[in-house]
């Protein structure tokens, strides 16, 4: 999955040169809750179990580099992500007796109140990471610290930051997604140009494009406020 700079981008992508936060500003304005440094799991196991972030330590640590692309059109090239495979986590965590087929929908929540949703099946893809430092540092703030989703396949919506829970449901009878459905496509693949639901993706980049940087520019200038 390494990406070079000099391939084509997916249909409707044009690169940046910096990596923007980027995100649905409502969410940038509210306090992190805090999860006292664990991330919670539900419907794994019986009841709701949780994984202190230096328990994460004992499975392997994985880089990886790979393009990011929002699905309002922007694309950050070669961004370089370290972390743990979701698959590791997730099969560290599910126990033998557990029924072996990899079905059901993984809804997730973060701890500004953001939340998504991907099918299990594409979240055990081997480039799916639990991520903790982006470039060579701690993971900042601004791109989703302590620990944030990277699924590379799938539109930045899916890439949930500031991970605080991951359920597993059945199906997707009972979820409401959080986004309007014209903005939250199911598997949200990059490369199908799934960028919504309802209307093709080329007909989407022309109503999403001029929404990017007025969204950067807020961002900029929201302070979250300390819970
Ligand atoms: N918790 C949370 N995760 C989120 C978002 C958000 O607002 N809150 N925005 C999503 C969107 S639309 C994109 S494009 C990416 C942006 O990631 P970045 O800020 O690191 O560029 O995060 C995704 N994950
Ligand atoms: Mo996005």
């Amino acid at each position: 999955m390494n990406a070079a700079k000099d391939l084509p981008l997916p249909p409707g992508q044009r690169a940046r040169t910096e990596f923007p936060q980027f995100g649905v500003s409502e969410f940038a304005r509210r306090p992190l809750r805090s999860t006292n440094g664990r991330l919670e799991f539900a419907g794994v196991t019986d009841g709701l179990v949780s994984l202190g972030i230096d328990e994460l330590t004992a499975l392997p640590r994985v880089t990886l580099t790979a393009d990011f692309h929002c699905a309002a059109g922007w694309t950050y090239r070669s961004a370089t992500w370290s972390g743990y495979r979701f698959r590791d986590v997730w099969r560290a965590l599910v126990r033998n007796d557990q029924p072996s087929d990899e079905r059901g929908l993984i809804v997730i929540r973060c701890q500004d109140g953001y939340r998504t949703s991907l099918p299990l099946e594409d979240l055990l893809a081997p480039e799916v990471l639990i991520a903790d430092r982006l470039n060579d540092a701690p993971l900042s703030n601004a791109h989703g610290g302590p620990l944030r989703l990277v699924a590379p396949a799938h539109y930045g919506y899916k890439s949930a930051k500031h991970l605080a829970r991951i359920e597993l449901r059945a199906d997707a009878r009972g979820y409401r997604p959080l986004l309007p459905r014209l903005l939250d496509h199911p598997r949200a693949r990059v490369a199908l140009e799934e960028r919504g639901q309802f209307l093709p993706g080329w007909l989407l980049r022309y109503l999403f494009r001029p929404l990017i940087e007025p969204t950067i520019r807020k961002l900029q200038t929201l302070q979250r406020p300390r819970e």
